[in-house]
């Protein structure tokens, strides 16, 4: 595709509430975002990264530069395509390259041009990644949602809530000494809810205590998942855990998150026995295109599939339950509506029902933004033409 015009938009939306993680703490989204036009039309992408560089090296305002010193420069210049779908063929921007270092910007320019393209064609991007020879799109997914780290008090009465709302499963954060009486209360608080223990990698090797040991106890409190328990170059402690696992029957997933950021991570990953169940981030791994070459991986190598969020807006999130309709996300993701953490939003958002989110089936990713919400939230912008 040919792309003559390219906006980047710097916006900060308000949280209804801060986003505790042993990362960080995120109080307000801001969050860059790319609308590229072509002779097809326009198309919007959302760019992840977080407000700061915490959970990866990129942040919002990275994703913004890049956005407009490198990738915007390269897309309205350089327009030879290449197809990925023989039968349906969406340019994938060769440009796209210049951000390969930097996988959650590169992400968001992936997803506008591929808004473009399947917007023209009427085509849903659920419909689009499941391809010619896919099982059909499910019109709903599984809900899931993702809390902060909080006390055991607040955090039981707020996935209460949650579950009354129709979740039947959480995340939750842990952290070393903040996890086993965490999970406890909550499983005993609401039965029968899947509990997803994300850790962020903050079981270190370093401590007092055996690392392995102190996840088993956060299953055996549980937990249904273990996600990145230990930091992401620790594959030993991780295929550790998993042997462990195996033999006490356990079929709890330990769940790769941080230590997978491309196809290489995950053949290295999985080849050290580290990981069977792998969170697919659309934005850390560099766009919708590489998470679903991810999830057949995982197919293909028994890992389950979850699907990840970034604390997105509605755009991202229309992606993110696209993405989640493939047959391998067994295991249920960060499938929630933005307005779960968004007290403001120019995209419209998921919608939620008895314990499912729908699928998007409109054409392309999402309706387009509401303009008078970008312009309430705008701090910075800019406009790269074709010359
Ligand atoms: O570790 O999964 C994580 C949000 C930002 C960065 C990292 C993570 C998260 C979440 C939120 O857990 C999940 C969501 O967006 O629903
Ligand atoms: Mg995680």
């Amino acid at each position: 595709m040919e792309i003559t015009e390219v906006e980047v938009l710097l916006l900060e939306l308000p949280l209804t509430e801060p986003f505790v993680a042993s990362h960080g703490t995120t109080t307000v989204r801001t969050v860059s975002i790319v609308r590229v036009t072509g002779p097809d039309g326009e198309g919007w992408g959302e760019c992840s990264a977080l407000p700061a560089a915490t959970y990866t090296a990129e942040s919002a305002v990275g994703g913004f530069r890049t956005l407009v010193d490198d990738l915007a420069p390269a897309l309205v210049t350089d327009h030879a395509t290449v197809g990925n779908d023989p039968t349906d063929p969406i340019p994938l921007h060769p440009a796209l390259a210049i951000a390969d270092d930097r996988p959650m910007a590169r992400s968001a320019a992936e997803l506008a041009i591929l808004d473009a393209a399947l917007t023209a064609r009427g085509r849903s991007l659920a419909d689009w990644l499941a391809g010619p020879a896919g099982p059909g799109v499910p019109d709903t997914v599984a809900a899931g949602v993702s809390l902060g780290l909080d006390t055991v008090e607040r955090t039981v009465a707020a996935v209460g809530r949650l579950a009354d709302e129709g979740y039947r499963r959480c995340k939750v954060k842990v952290e070393p000494g903040h996890d086993v009486d965490l999970v406890a209360a909550v499983a005993n608080a609401v039965p029968g809810l899947a509990i997803h223990a994300d850790a962020n990698g903050a079981f270190r090797p370093t401590g007092r205590t055996d690392p392995v040991t102190a996840v088993l106890a956060i299953a055996e409190a549980g937990a249904s998942s273990l996600e990145q328990p230990f930091p992401p170059e620790d594959r030993a402690n991780a295929a550790r855990l998993i042997a462990e696992l195996d033999r006490a029957g356990s079929a709890v997933p330990v769940v790769a998150d941080e230590a997978v950021a491309s196809v290489a991570d995950f053949e290295a990953v999985t080849g050290a026995g580290a990981m069977t169940g792998l969170s697919i981030k659309p934005g850390r791994v560099g766009g919708v295109t590489v998470a679903r070459d991810l999830h057949d991986r995982c197919l293909a190598a028994g890992v389950v599939a979850t699907a990840g969020g970034m604390l997105e807006t509605g755009l991202g999130r229309h992606a993110l339950a696209a993405l989640a309709a493939l047959p391998g996300f067994a295991l249920t993701g960060d499938l929630s509506p933005a307005g779960r953490w968004l007290a403001a939003d120019p995209w419209p958002d998921l919608t939620l029902a008895d314990g499912r989110l729908t699928v998007p089936g409109g054409p392309g990713v999402a309706p387009p933004p509401d303009q008078d919400v970008v312009a309430g939230h705008l701090i910075d912008r800019a406009l790269i033409r074709r010359r």
